[in-house]
């Protein structure tokens, strides 16, 4: 069967990144409808060789699609998805919108697959931070049952948009040629105060929630338990963006609720699926996000036992965040109902 697909948010830096994986996995496409905001309608993009113009999406824009993938904002997945659902589209929706619904399902393929059919129309794609830790602690909460996790995570620029990266470079350069810069998007755009990214680390990803925490870091605590399907897992996160444009870096520390053998552990993470063990200290090799960037895979190193806590470990996980932590997952997720509805 081929399908009708609609990409929203098609111009925006996660939608990029999914015309070109639906073109490269060579999904089993009829038509490609590619939609965004207003603003940027008109726009030309390729796919296999032809122009497609994107078009201003609205709630009829979905009639006759199979597939949706959202990926325009919260907002835009709240007002459309209910529309492309009611004309028979499955959406695949990359905000934040849906994920914490009881009624959608929060997917990682790797890691939870089995929830995929529970879906009342739309299958949410979790946080991109939130993505990459999970697929490498799965094995490891299977294996030996995970009772704690404490991340800190080195964001790239990328995750906050296509600005950003703008932002983060121009500023790059500007500070480089001895001139003073104005901060204008980062660390939140819908905020007043802005800082420097250039040369810095923002203890800010998204606003502040009440607790003191960002909504990022929540989206790690409230995302891991709802994957895992453990509601007592204790889970700590603190979210960090520096000046990186692809790929998202994490110390994570996990306590595991068995004793476990270190060697058994890489092992373990080795076979994993999408997963990549890169862990040689004596040759200086651990996972890079310059070597992460534009690759498929989350890949694991400096993986070590606590020395205060038998049952604690220490890992760093690398992964593109525009790829496994958004539209590779999504991708993913859309082969799995492909494969599903054949
Ligand atoms: C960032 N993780 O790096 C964010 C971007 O909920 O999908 C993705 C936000 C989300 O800024």
């Amino acid at each position: 069967k081929l399908f009708h697909v609609a990409v929203v948010g098609a111009t925006g830096a996660v939608g990029e990144q999914i015309i070109r994986l639906l073109e490269t996995r060579d999904f089993p496409i009829e038509k490609l409808t590619l939609l965004s905001s207003e603003r940027s309608a008109g726009t030309k993009l390729t796919f296999k060789g032809n122009d497609i113009t994107v078009k201003a999406a609205t709630p009829d824009s979905f009639k006759g699609v199979d597939i949706a993938l959202f990926s325009a904002g919260g907002g835009v997945s709240l007002e459309l998805i209910p529309h492309a659902i009611s004309h028979g589209a499955v959406c695949i929706d990359n905000t934040s919108a849906y994920r914490m619904d009881p009624d959608t399902p929060l997917v990682v393929p790797e890691v939870n697959i089995d929830r995929i059919n529970e879906h009342k129309g739309v299958i949410a794609n979790p946080n991109c931070s939130t993505i990459q830790m999970v697929a490498a602690l799965k094995p490891l909460y299977d294996r030996y049952g995970i009772s704690r996790i404490i991340v800190s995570t080195y964001q790239a620029v990328s995750g906050a948009g296509s600005r950003a990266i703008d932002e983060m470079l121009r500023q790059s350069k500007e500070i480089l040629a001895g001139n003073t810069v104005e901060p204008q998007i980062l660390p939140v755009g819908a905020l007043p105060v802005k800082h420097q990214i250039a040369f810095n680390a923002i203890p800010q990803i998204d606003k502040f929630t009440e607790n003191g925490f960002t909504y990022e870091e929540m989206k790690m605590i409230n995302e891991t338990k709802k994957i895992l399907g453990d509601d007592s897992l204790e889970v700590t996160a603190t979210c960090v963006r520096i000046p990186v444009v692809y790929g998202h870096s994490e110390s994570v520390y996990v306590e595991m609720k068995q004793d476990f053998d270190l060697e058994e552990v890489k092992q373990l993470l080795a076979d994993a699926p999408g997963i990549v063990l890169q862990d040689n200290p004596a040759e200086q090799q651990y996972p890079l996000a310059a070597d992460a960037a534009g690759k498929l895979e989350t890949f694991v190193g400096r993986v070590r036992r606590d020395l205060s806590n038998p049952r604690g470990l220490n890992m760093w996980i690398v992964s593109d965040n525009l790829l496994k932590g958004a539209a590779w997952n999504a991708v993913q997720i859309a082969e799995y109902i492909a494969i599903e509805q054949k």
